[in-house]
């Protein structure tokens, strides 16, 4: 075969010249087709892309092609999560301010994805530091204030004593600051929270709606919100029984509620707290718990641990004291910070009663021995009087709850695992919180009209904390009620708040007057969102949570901002993650120049299923390099060949295949069944097997017949298939050949391939002939064909003709599709 000249680098940069200069991706409303939003989760600009963005980003535009060649209207829109500590850690290091660093590097990545051929309307390009966008994110946090959804609470941070400064949880390396070195202590602060809770329930029930999203997201959702219905309990204490006040617990299994042998409170609870008062020991005790993790991985493994407090209460329903603990696995956040100790049915305070040799009574028949662990399993109640025995849990559930009721000591309740969001950071390159704090007002937010509070941009960062404290200019303001002298918040936004939103900003990325507007119910939600699985859980909750606030604010008209999600596969090199850290990246920008973006689309589409991992692979690349050459090779022939021919091939031309041989009828059937599957896998969107299909597709034109009117017809129409198949994967070398094989302008606008139904009908079909009952032949007859034109086949054949010349033929048996039986002596 001959070889043309495939020079990527020419044909991707006049391809892509092509889609700028008719503004091929640019996204219009229009209610007569039918949208389709498709984004990727935007990147942060940390310097260049990685092999995990062209994966993410190829998915994407992949998707957005192959949706709009289905005839919908698309939209593809990038832009930058542009805030975050990274900037200020390279700042420190090259002495730039995060501002230039940030734009620096988004200038350098918008080339990078330019030059990988990403469909994107860069029109709606957003970059969330600028004020332009984080002005709207203040004007929602104002919303919420207004309506109650924001509050002020003090909060634990890591304090750097020697730098006087808060750090955030990666800056602390083995209990201490990363640039001190110094033994990072806890402190409380005021910080804002976002009342995320007050949507629990909701995010909760619409995971429901979410049928296009993988289970495994749902479920890690769901755990994250984690909602249990349980019971809270009210103990009083036998030193105030006279006072209302009680020790409330939370309990999921009140069934346990005669079991009780003590109580367990947190080390921040209020009644530990008034225990320590005089007792240094249990001070101390105190101030150990408070410095170990509360992550809760950790706490199931640690060493249970406790003290009493010398307090007792008084069980609600049998009037016994039982003794009050602080123990060390019991959260503050959590339901009361206080817990129902039952050792017979529960591990925890089965480890803790042995321990400290405090009573252990069984009130639970189900399966196990108290004398091995705790009987954990519900069952039936046993002990329990005035309980009945043998209720099962449901019913002792109710009967308890019931009985507390009535005596007004207890009410069912539900309890998320799910925390109100702290959404203030110690941080300088965020968006600014919209507050400001008068001596005589106390907290006022910053009036609407003077939004947005602009972050300063020139500013040089040095790791003391941030430089927004330094700056009198920002801080000092008037306080917007009393005008009085007042200072502004110097925390920032949380940057998840930023990326919970962008997706509807999109929309309406040029509205200067309002923070979305119709355009954002138009495109909302987004019909496709494909990401990394890292962002499972904080970031889509968020996000889901945002477009409720913002839906509860007449903003957008959906429940839920992402309809289907697609999580990619990570990127593996030798086996392991590729990243900076462990030294195995592949530099996507270096590929780019050697082989072409084609290329690098189509090796990380064809290596793996999108979900699954891919493994690296520098023969697979060369493989994907070739591949595509094969089909630049293919079409240049076929071009000399039309021409040769002196063939028309203009859009009227209708195709005919009267008279073709048996042999090309079946490579066009081949071709469709090919071309059947591969429409089937876009669909699903398995793009490796679409690619596997184009290559089943150049094997067939490797198998050509010589070149006649119909080969060649049949050759333009593979060419044509091929080329729009592959078009979404490998959308420059596919335009380029599309427009020089005369097929039309734009292969974008070219109709999807469509199986043609007649080409699949089976032509012919093989027979076997037999002889009395021996295999003496097969024949090829007709799929038409009728008993007597089987039959003439049949003994027409020379081989059966051997067999018979001599003898009589007495029957001839034809099982259709199968076989024919000639009977003869
Ligand atoms: C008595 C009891 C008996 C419990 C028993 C369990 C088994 P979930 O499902 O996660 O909501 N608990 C309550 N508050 C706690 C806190 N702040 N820190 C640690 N543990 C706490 O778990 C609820 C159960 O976890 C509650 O039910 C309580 O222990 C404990 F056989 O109460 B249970
Ligand atoms: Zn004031």
């Amino acid at each position: 075969m001959q070889e043309y000249k495939y020079d990527a680098k020419s044909v991707e940069a006049s391809v892509q010249h092509f889609w700028d200069k008719t503004q091929s991706f640019l996204a219009k409303e229009d209610l007569n087709k039918e949208k389709f939003y498709c984004l990727c989760m935007f990147p942060y600009p940390s310097g260049k892309l990685h092999m995990g963005h062209v994966r993410n980003y190829t998915l994407g535009d992949v998707v957005s092609r192959y949706q709009r060649m289905k005839g919908k209207n698309v939209m593809q829109p990038m832009g930058w999560d542009a805030f975050g500590l990274p900037a200020e850690n390279a700042a420190m290091k090259h002495d730039v301010p995060p501002a230039r660093w940030t734009y620096e590097n988004i200038n350098y990545m918008r080339d990078q994805l330019k030059s990988l051929g990403f469909g994107y309307d860069w029109s709606r390009e957003i970059a969330t530091c600028d004020p332009n966008y984080y002005r709207w994110e203040q004007w929602l946090f104002l919303q919420m204030y207004k309506k109650g959804l924001v509050y002020k609470k003090n909060s634990v941070v890591n304090w750097d004593p020697v730098d006087k400064t808060v750090l955030a949880n990666e800056q602390v390396v083995d209990g201490r600051g990363w640039r001190s070195g110094a033994l990072v202590e806890r402190r409380e602060i005021p910080q804002w929270f976002i009342k995320i809770t007050d949507y629990a329930d909701e995010l909760l029930k619409d995971l429901d709606q979410l049928t296009e999203w993988p289970e495994q997201v749902r479920t890690m959702q769901s755990n994250w919100i984690g909602r249990s219905e349980g019971v809270e309990i009210d103990f009083k204490l036998a030193h105030k029984e006279d006072d209302s006040s009680a020790l409330t617990v939370f309990t999921t299994r009140p069934d346990t509620l005669m079991g009780v042998s003590f109580i367990s409170v947190a080390a921040g609870h209020p009644l530990a707290q008034q225990a320590a008062k005089n007792n240094p020991e249990l001070a101390n005790f105190l101030q150990e718990c408070n410095t170990a993790s509360v992550a809760e991985a950790d706490i199931a493994t640690m060493e249970k641990k406790g003290m009493a407090t010398g307090f007792f209460a008084i069980h609600p329903i049998s009037g016994e004291k039982v003794p009050v603990w602080v123990a060390n696995f019991v959260l503050m956040g959590y339901g009361t910070g206080a817990v129902m100790a039952v050792p017979a049915h529960d591990q925890r305070d089965y480890e803790f009663a042995n321990k400290y040799d405090l009573a252990i009574k069984q009130v639970i028949e189900a399966e196990g021995d108290l004398a091995q662990a705790a009987i954990t399993e519900k069952g039936t109640l046993i002990n329990s009087q005035p309980f009945s025995d043998g209720l099962n849990f449901d019913d002792s559930f109710k009967a308890i709850s019931e009985y507390l009721e009535i005596h007004q000591a207890g009410r069912v309740t539900v309890n998320y695992r799910l925390r109100d969001w702290g959404i203030s950071r110690q941080r300088y390159w965020g968006a600014p919180i919209p507050m400001i704090n008068c001596a005589s007002c106390g907290v006022v937010p910053v009036p609407e009209a003077d939004l947005p509070v602009r972050l300063p941009e020139d500013v040089i960062v040095k790791g003391d904390g941030s430089p927004l404290k330094r700056m009198p200019e920002f801080v000092n303001t008037a306080c917007p009620k009393c005008q009085g002298p007042a200072e502004r918040e110097t925390d920032t936004f949380d940057t998840f708040m930023e990326s919970s939103w962008y997706y509807a900003r999109f929309a309406s990325f040029d509205n200067a007057q309002a923070m979305l507007d119709e355009r954002a119910s138009y495109w909302a939600p987004v019909d496709q969102y494909i990401g990394g699985v890292e962002h499972a859980i904080l970031h889509l909750l968020y996000a889901r949570f945002f477009h409720k606030v913002m839906r509860d604010e007449g903003l957008v008209s959906s429940d839920e901002p992402f309809k289907a999600l697609l999580t990619q596969g990570m990127v593996l090199k030798d086996g392991a993650k590729m990243s900076k850290s462990k030294g195995n990246t592949v530099d996507p920008q270096e590929l780019i120049e050697r082989y072409g973006a084609d290329t690098v689309r189509l090796f990380t589409m064809f290596a793996a299923p999108p979900e699954q991992s891919l493994e690296w692979s520098d023969a697979g690349v060369e493989g994907a390099y070739r591949f595509i050459r094969r089909i630049w090779n293919f079409a240049h022939e076929h071009k000399e060949n039309l021409v040769a021919q002196n063939q028309d091939y203009s859009s009227e031309h209708k195709r005919n295949y009267s008279g073709a041989s048996d042999e090309l009828l079946e490579l066009r059937r081949d071709a469709h069944e090919v071309l059947k599957q591969a429409l089937y896998d876009f669909e699903r969107y398995q793009f490796n097997t679409v690619v596997a299909a184009g290559m089943k597709l150049a094997n067939i034109w490797q198998r050509l017949p010589e070149n006649d009117r119909l080969s060649a017809e049949f050759a333009h129409e593979l060419m044509s298939m091929m080329l729009r198949l592959l078009s979404p994967i490998i959308p420059h070398v596919t335009q380029a050949l599309w427009r020089e094989l005369g097929f039309g302008e734009s292969v974008l606008t070219a109709p999807w391939p469509e199986v043609d139904p007649a080409a699949l009908v089976t032509q012919s079909i093989e027979l076997i002939v037999q002889v009395n009952g021996k295999l003496r032949d097969k024949i090829k007859v007709a799929t038409s064909a009728d008993r007597a034109a089987i039959e003439a086949a049949a003994t027409a054949s020379e081989k059966v003709q051997n067999f018979i010349a001599d003898k009589t033929v007495r029957k001839v048996i034809v099982v259709p599709n199968r076989l024919v039986n000639i009977v003869a002596n």
